[in-house]
């Protein structure tokens, strides 16, 4: 199957990752495509690792008539596709799985080397993509709809769900391909066709997914050509997605800015949005809190993926009976906590993804110190053998606060944990409930009450909401998202699938009368021989 849009005009590779990327299929891929590529353009993506700051490879951007034309093909798709039977389709995502638990090492590895996220993490997020395909999979002998009672004697209503259209996905760098599987793998047993445009700095494992796609699609056979591609480059790509009135949905994970931007445009087209934007998750920590489980939910929730997760845990609002105790433990592991090279077993810390991220951090940590916060760590640390000038490793700051400061109630998309005290649990969940996002929130108790307050109508007011665990690390059967400038949008398990279809009510009429809903009564002149609304059935 010839690649719809993507090629790499030049690889000028780490020794590390000419490997992974040849046994992902990408560099066969970009031969392959190479001759099927009418126009060329000058524009180059330059992609570094954040591990060394070093420019890893460079690629060719798709220009924006190869972006139309993709979007074009991929309408073309959708209409055959839509027409495969879901189980048929279920087939091509359970393939795409399998290349995905084939390739789980060097994909897990790459995304290492393109995020900057711990091997483990890596290895997380393909996980999160094989769960995902089995979750679809799955799902695609379960699309159902309702039949609803009728007012109407001899009449049946039914909802039936058809494909939606072209899905365009917008994906962050920091999770560079699970975003697109959770968007991916629902829309294509859906019977949608899918446009990505994954994020300008992490291309690569966006091109490795494309290559383990076709190898899918090859496998499986009967895909129509370009049901998924790959547009590469930046922000006018992204637009070009949004302004599209070939995409029936858009699905974009990024900052609330980003949402502003995408949200009323979509709006102007009616199309259907489904945003992930910004989070500012909370944890309550009750006087009755297994404290060591705390700790450790807390370090994972808070330092995984050196902070860079839209769940990522950034306000502790801890009780006052326990605050001490808690907080002089959390300063232990924020002094000692491994910071370093994300490939290096026993590193929990890699870099934070670039310089831009490094500077948002320093002025976020400037402006609480300026307001009498009390930092522990937060400094730029040398990782010897791996940094250089261009690599931005800290050490993460947790940031005692006595109210939630302006900056507080802003999301920095780094290590940063700032910390509160209550004294009664209404303060606390009003505090909780006090910033603008509403993504995820946890509750640390053993009292049931206080668990259960938290997850009332009166609780906590974000999409996701647990006890006793973490704000991050999600897993992929619950519906995904938040609420308020988080955006509203629900991706991964659940009834998500919905927002990938259409929905249509239908009426049929199985008797020989024509009753009216609501009684209205609507006669008109009998033709000869004719029947009335009310005439009684003849049989
Ligand atoms: C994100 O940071 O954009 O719940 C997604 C989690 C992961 C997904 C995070 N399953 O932390």
């Amino acid at each position: 199957m010839a690649l719809n849009t993507v090629v790499l005009e030049e690889l000028s590779l780490l020794e590390e990752v000419r490997p992974l990327l040849a046994r992902l299929g990408v560099e066969e891929m970009s031969a392959n495509a190479a001759g099927s590529v009418s126009q060329s353009s000058a524009a180059e993506l330059e992609v570094r690792t954040p591990i060394t700051g070093q420019v890893i490879a460079r690629l060719r951007e798709t220009s924006e008539s190869e972006a139309q034309e993709a979007i074009e093909t991929a309408y073309r798709a959708f209409l055959v596709w839509r027409n495969v039977p879901p189980p048929r389709r279920g087939e091509l995502v359970r393939a795409l799985g399998e290349e995905l638990r084939a390739g789980a090492a060097d994909l897990g590895r790459l995304v290492t080397l393109e995020t900057g996220k711990i091997l483990s993490e890596g290895l997380g997020e393909v996980q999160e993509m094989i769960d995902i395909c089995g979750f679809a999979a799955s799902l695609s002998r379960q699309l159902e709809g309702r039949t609803i009672a009728s007012e109407r004697a001899d009449h049946r209503m039914m909802e039936t769900w058809h494909p939606l259209g072209v899905v365009g996905v917008i994906s962050a760098f920091n999770f560079p391909v699970a975003v697109w599987s959770w968007n991916a793998a629902l829309a294509l047993v859906c019977g949608d066709a899918v446009v990505w445009k994954p994020s300008e700095k992490a291309p690569l494992t966006a091109l490795a997914v494309q290559a383990l796609f076709l190898r899918a699609a090859a496998k499986v056979g009967g895909v129509p050509e370009g049901l998924c591609s790959v547009l590469l480059g930046g922000a006018r790509l992204g637009e070009l997605l949004v302004d599209s009135p070939r995409i029936a949905l858009l699905s974009a994970t990024g900052s609330t800015a980003m949402g502003r931007a995408v949200g009323p445009r979509l709006a102007r087209r009616f199309a259907r949005a489904l945003l992930e934007l910004g989070g500012n998750n909370a944890a309550i920590v009750c006087p009755s809190a297994d404290l060591d489980l705390t700790l450790r939910a807390v370090a994972f929730a808070a330092l995984g993926t050196a902070g860079q997760r839209c769940t990522t845990l950034r306000r502790l609002i801890v009780h006052e009976s326990v605050y001490e105790d808690l907080i002089s433990r959390l300063q232990q592991v924020y002094r000692s906590v491994a910071v370093g090279d994300p490939r290096a077993a026993g590193t929990l810390v890699g870099p934070l993804i670039d310089e831009r991220s490094f500077a948002a951090m320093q002025a976020a940590l400037q402006e609480a110190r300026s307001a009498g916060a009390e930092i522990t760590g937060g400094e730029r640390i040398e990782v010897e053998a791996v940094g250089g000038e261009a690599a931005f490793y800290v050490r993460p700051a947790l940031v005692e606060v006595a109210a939630q400061l302006p900056v507080v109630k802003r999301e920095t998309f780094a290590p940063i944990l700032y910390v509160l005290k209550y004294r009664e649990l209404e303060e606390a969940i009003a505090l909780h409930n006090d910033v603008s996002q509403g993504l995820s929130s946890s509750i640390f108790t053993l009292n049931m009450r206080e668990a259960e307050r938290f997850l009332s109508a009166s609780g906590s007011d974000c999409g996701i909401a647990n006890v006793n665990i973490g704000t991050s690390g999600a897993e992929i059967g619950g519906a995904f998202g938040g609420e308020k400038e988080t955006g509203g949008g629900r991706e991964s398990g659940s009834d998500a699938w919905k927002q990938y279809m259409r929905r249509a009510t239908n009426t049929i009429n199985y008797g020989t009368r024509l009753p009216l809903a609501q009684g209205v009564s609507f006669e008109i002149e009998p033709a000869e021989g004719g029947a009335t609304n009310d005439s009684p059935n003849p049989e």
